[in-house]
C-alpha cells in the first residue's frame, strides 16, 4: 500500500523524495535494494512480515550528545523557544519522515511527543494536544502507532526508580504518566503498550528492600493492565528486558527472568516481551536466544531492532546491519508464525559523527534492507529439509513408544532407571554443529 507523503507548513527534508525500491543493482544511497513492500515471502508481503516502525526518540530528539560533548546535529524542528512549538514542528517532521521512508508504524514515549508541564494536569494537557494532532496526521497518511510508552527515567524525580521507587509520591507520579500515556495510546489506536524498566533496579542492597520493590512493581503493572483494559485497550502489554544501564542491577534482566516474573504474578495472559538486540547482548545472550526463549513461552510480542558493539559493554543502539544476527532473528520470528501485533522498531541512533540530514534516511534504509534480506534468507533456511532433518534426528528417541510415554508424563524416575539398566550405554551421537553452520553458509552465500 502506498501512503501519501505528508508535508506540513515547512518541508523538513526538501532534498529527499519518497524512497523508491530500485533493486539489487542500484547504487543510490536513497533507494531500497532489497525491501520491496509488496514482494511476497511465503504467504505474506514483506511489509506484512516486517511491520517496520521508526522510533521517535532517537530519530527526532537524538542530536548526538554523549557524556563528553553536546549534540552535533541541530535539527530545524527543535529550534523553537517554546517547547510546545517544538513538539508540533517535530510531529510534522516525523510524519514527513515516516511517509517518505515508507514505514507503516512509529513508536513514542509520552515525553517525545509532548513536553512535561509544570504540574500533572499541564503534562496531561500537553500530551492531549499532541495526541489530537498525531491522530489527524495518522488519519491523513495511514501511518499507525505500533506502541506507546511513558518515559519514567529522564526526570530526576525517578532517580531511585519509578514503580519501584521507595517513595509512594514518586510511584504516584509514575502512575499519572502511565495513565496518560495509556490514554494517548488508546486514542491513537496503538497496537501495544511497552514498559521498559528504566530505573527499576538498584545499586546497593544495604539501602534497598528488593522484595518490596518487586512486589510494588507487580502491583503497578497490574493496575496499569486493569486501567488499560477499562479504557478499551485491546492490544498487548509488553515488557522490554535489559540487564544494566542505567541501574547497576535491573530487575528485568533478560527474557527468562521477565517470563518467570510475569507468570509468578499472573500477568502472562496480558503481557508479552519486547526484545531489543542490544539488551540481549548486554545480558550475555544473543539476540536470537532471547527471541527463542520468548517464542518457546508463547510470549514474543515485538522487537527493538538494533545492535550493540561487540567490543564494549554499552547500549550503543546502532542500526542493525549484521546479517548473521538479522537472519537468526528472522528464523525465530518465522518459526513462531510471525510477530502478530508486534513489529520491528528501530530503536537505533545515528553515530555522533553522522551529521547530514540524509543520514537519517540512509540509516533506516540500510536497516530495512538488512531485515528484508534476512527475511528471504530465513524463509529459505527454515524450509531447508537438510537442516530440518538434522535437528529432528537428534530427538528421534523421543519419537519411539517409550519416548512418547515420557513426554506425556506417564513414566517415573524408576522406569527410566530400568530403561537405562536394560539398554546399557548410549551410542555417542554427533551434534553436527559444523555441518549445520556450513549448510547455513552454503544456503546464504552459495547463490
Ligand atoms: C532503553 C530502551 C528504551 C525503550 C523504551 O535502553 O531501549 O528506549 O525501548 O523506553
Ligand atoms: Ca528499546
Ligand atoms: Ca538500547
Amino acid at each position: 500500500m502506498q501512503r501519501p507523503v505528508f508535508k506540513g507548513d515547512i518541508e523538513y527534508f526538501p532534498n529527499v523524495e519518497r524512497i523508491p525500491f530500485e533493486g539489487p543493482g542500484s547504487d543510490n544511497p536513497l533507494a531500497f535494494k532489497a525491501y520491496n513492500p509488496n514482494q511476497m515471502v511465503g504467504e505474506q508481503t514483506m511489509e506484512a512480515h516486517l511491520r517496520f516502525a521508526v522510533c521517535y526518540w532517537h530519530t527526532f530528539h537524538g542530536t548526538g550528545a554523549d557524556p563528553f560533548g553536546p549534540g552535533t546535529r541541530d535539527y530545524v524542528w527543535n529550534r523553537h523557544a517554546d517547547s510546545m512549538d517544538a513538539a508540533r514542528a517535530r510531529l510534522d517532521a516525523a510524519f514527513e519522515f515516516f511517509t517518505k521512508l515508507g514505514v507503516p508504524y512509529y513508536c513514542f514515549h509520552d515525553r517525545d511527543l509532548a513536553p512535561a508541564g509544570a504540574s500533572v494536569s499541564e503534562s496531561e494537557h500537553n500530551l492531549q494536544v499532541l495526541t489530537d494532532l498525531a491522530k489527524e496526521r495518522q488519519q491523513m497518511t495511514g501511518i499507525k502507532l505500533l506502541w506507546g510508552t511513558a518515559n519514567m527515567f529522564s526526570d530526576p524525580r525517578y532517580m531511585n526508580g519509578a514503580a519501584t521507587n521507595p517513595d509512594l509520591l514518586v510511584v504516584s507520579h509514575a502512575a499519572a504518566q502511565v495513565k496518560a500515556a495509556l490514554e494517548a495510546t488508546v486514542a491513537l489506536g496503538g497496537e501495544n503498550y511497552v514498559f521498559w524498566g528504566g530505573r527499576e533496579g538498584y545499586a546497593c542492597l544495604n539501602n534497598t528492600d528488593t522484595r518490596r520493590e518487586l512486589e510494588h512493581f507487580a502491583r503497578f503493572l497490574t493496575m496499569a493492565r486493569d486501567y488499560g483494559r477499562s479504557i478499551g485497550f485491546k492490544g498487548v502489554f509488553l515488557i522490554e528486558p535489559k540487564p544494566m544501564e542505567p541501574m547497576f542491577h535491573q530487575y528485568d534482566f533478560d527474557a527468562q527472568t521477565v517470563i518467570g516474573f510475569l507468570r509468578h504474578h499472573d500477568l502472562d495472559r496480558d503481557f508479552k516481551l519486547n526484545i531489543e538486540a542490544n539488551h540481549a547482548t548486554l545480558a550475555g545472550h544473543t539476540f536470537a536466544h532471547e527471541l527463542q526463549m520468548c517464542a518457546d513461552a508463547g510470549m514474543l510480542g515485538s522487537i527493538d531492532a538494533n545492535r550493540g558493539n561487540a567490543q564494549n559493554g554499552w547500549d550503543t543502539d546502532q542500526f542493525p546491519t549484521d546479517m548473521n544476527d538479522c537472519i537468526a532473528a528472522m528464523q525465530v520470528v518465522l518459526a513462531q508464525g510471525g510477530l502478530g501485533r508486534g513489529g520491528l522498531n528501530f530503536d537505533a541512533k545515528l553515530r555522533r559523527e553522522s551529521t547530514d540530514l540524509e543520514d537519517l534516511f540512509i540509516a533506516h534504509i540500510g536497516a530495512m534492507d538488512a531485515f528484508a534480506r534476512a527475511l528471504v534468507l530465513a524463509h529459505k533456511l527454515n524450509h531447508d529439509s537438510t537442516l530440518q532433518q538434522l535437528r529432528e534426528q537428534r530427538y528421534a528417541s523421543f519419537e519411539t513408544a517409550m519416548g512418547r510415554e515420557f513426554e506425556a508424563g506417564r513414566l517415573s524416575l524408576a522406569d527410566l532407571r530400568d530403561h537405562a539398566a536394560k539398554m546399557g550405554e548410549a551410542t555417542p551421537s554427533s551434534g553436527k554443529q559444523e555441518w549445520v553452520e556450513n549448510r547455513i553458509n552454503d544456503l546464504v552465500f552459495g547463490g
